[in-house]
């Protein structure tokens, strides 16, 4: 799996590139990160890549040079072509099922804002798919690009040690309820103790038993999972 990271700011990736379990995946050549700075791709003396909004009001706005020749270039420069991403908090919402989506792509180029948006013709020419990871503003798009690394990377086969625990998670597997209860040692910890079912070496009593503590700790805090969706568009937030 392949991702280009289109930005400003590259060395806010850093610190998460070089973590454990993508390091790892990238070292055993299951993932590639390319990061590409679109200052690079600057028609301007000075690098500029921002200019004031026609029509006047706050801010700046991108101007669409840097970005669409950026996304071009970075798309030439790998013969698997590569499905282009804005973030932006006008996308379509990102859950799991998202994720699965675009973790059935072998190649991702993921494209950050940063100031005000976009001028709108990045979006008429490169036609790309538009993802946000929540309801709030971030004042740039690298921190939902890093959401969307972390989040698919699990979903690459041999990135996670045991290859079923991603289809343990919570949101995951046919039922996309929340995680019940773990334990592990001690037995008692001031006076809690372990559930004796866990203790008790039947499977099949220990399977009900997790089945029926996601399905109470998701009526709980998150009632809507056990509504299943109307149709399966209807998660799509713009
Ligand atoms: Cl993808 N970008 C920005 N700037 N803000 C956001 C977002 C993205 N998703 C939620 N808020």
């Amino acid at each position: 799996m392949r991702f280009d990271i289109l930005t400003l700011f590259p060395e806010i990736f850093s610190g998460y590139l070089n973590q454990s379990l993508l390091k790892k995946a990238q070292d055993r050549g299951l993932v590639e990160v390319h990061l590409h700075n679109f200052r690079h791709w600057s028609w301007d003396r000075d690098r500029r890549v921002d200019d004031r909004p026609y029509g006047g009001g706050p801010g700046m706005v991108l101007r669409p040079e840097p970005v669409v020749e950026c996304a071009e270039d970075v798309q030439a420069m790998h013969p698997q072509p590569g499905h282009l991403v804005l973030l932006t908090p006008q996308g379509q919402r990102l859950n799991q099922a998202l994720v699965e989506q675009l973790a059935q792509h072998p190649r991702l180029i993921l494209i950050c804002g940063r100031y005000e948006g976009f001028d709108e013709r990045v979006r008429l020419i490169l036609r790309p798919q538009e993802i946000s990871i929540g309801d709030y503003v971030l004042n740039g798009g690298e921190v939902a690009a890093m959401v969307i690394i972390d989040a698919v990377i699990r979903l690459v086969p041999g990135v996670l040690g045991d290859e079923d625990s991603s289809v343990q998670d919570s949101f995951s597997g046919p039922e996309r309820w929340l995680e019940g209860p773990q334990y592990t040692r001690p037995r008692e910890y001031r006076g809690y103790r372990v559930p004796d079912v866990l203790l008790s070496g039947d499977h099949e009593a220990i399977r009900r038993w997790r089945q029926e503590q996601s399905r109470i700790r998701t009526a709980q805090r998150r009632p809507e999972l056990l509504q299943p969706p109307l149709d399966k568009d209807s998660q799509s937030g713009t």
